[in-house]
């Protein structure tokens, strides 16, 4: 098959963006009063769900067992603002880089007329300032699609979020390619029908995972061979397309 578009995850895979997640929670815990503290190990086991409001009432519920009803729609909501608020805040301070390869890949996508879209679980004024701060003012535009957030009711690893992006897109999914980080992405682009790039990020599973995967990488970048001659987005779109039709390279 040809290579029509690449479907990015965001989170771990544009950049590794949990820790200042973690923090603007933290933050925004403590600046609402509450004694919540969530440290490195105990979010590790909290992005098993994925979506910060649902992770918020997850620890709620499940962690502190506290009933449902005393954390409320609207409290959660207020919570998830100022987190929001924080978190763009400091990503427009330039807290956070790409990821090795993805400049390139993205920059070698556009020349080529391979589509570039997001499909992600994070809240999508979390994209748009990744993207600012770090390809530009035009950064955003440079995606046709982007799919993120509360626009599907369920998260990651439902596959509505890359179905979404799918129907906006136009294509079938097996004229995509997804590059995701973790176990729920995998599996949400999988169920989707979308033939996945594993780069690992510092919160992800361990590669045995992903054994479906197309490749499991430790990042973007590690697809460019040392000796390629083409500059790295390149050789790394050319080991992509290889991996999906391995007769055309
Ligand atoms: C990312 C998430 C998000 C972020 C926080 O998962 O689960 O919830 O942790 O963002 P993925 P919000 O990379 O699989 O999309 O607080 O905006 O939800
Ligand atoms: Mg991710």
């Amino acid at each position: 098959m040809t290579l029509q578009a690449l479907i990015f995850d965001v989170d771990g895979t544009l950049a590794e963006t949990e820790d200042l997640h973690r923090v603007c929670f933290n933050r925004a815990f403590a600046e609402a009063g509450l004694d919540w503290a969530w440290d490195d190990r105990l979010y590790r086991e909290l992005l098993a769900i994925t979506g910060g409001k649902e992770r918020m009432a997850h620890y709620h519920r499940a962690v502190l067992g506290r009933p449902p009803e005393a954390l409320t729609h609207d409290a959660i909501a207020d919570l998830h603002r100022s987190k929001t608020a924080l978190y763009a805040h400091g990503v427009a301070e330039g807290q956070l880089a790409l990821r090795p390869g993805i400049a390139g890949v993205i920059e070698a996508a556009s020349v080529r007329g391979i589509t570039l879209a997001i499909a992600t679980t994070t809240t999508l004024a979390n994209v748009e300032a990744l993207l600012e701060a770090t390809l530009g003012s035009s950064g955003h535009s440079l995606f046709q699609v982007i799919a993120a957030g509360d626009m599907v009711a369920a998260k990651k690893p439902a596959p509505d979020i890359y179905d979404l992006a799918l129907q906006r897109l136009g294509l079938p999914a097996a004229r995509c390619v997804a590059i995701e980080d973790s176990l729920n992405g995998f599996v949400s682009a999988s169920r989707a029908g979308i033939a996945t790039v594993v780069t690992l990020s510092r919160f992800s599973e361990g590669a045995e995972a992903f054994a479906s995967a197309l490749a499991v990488v430790p990042s973007l970048s590690a697809l460019a061979a040392p000796d390629a001659r083409s500059p790295p987005g390149d050789a790394i779109l050319d080991t992509i397309c290889g991996l999906i039709e391995p007769a055309s390279v």
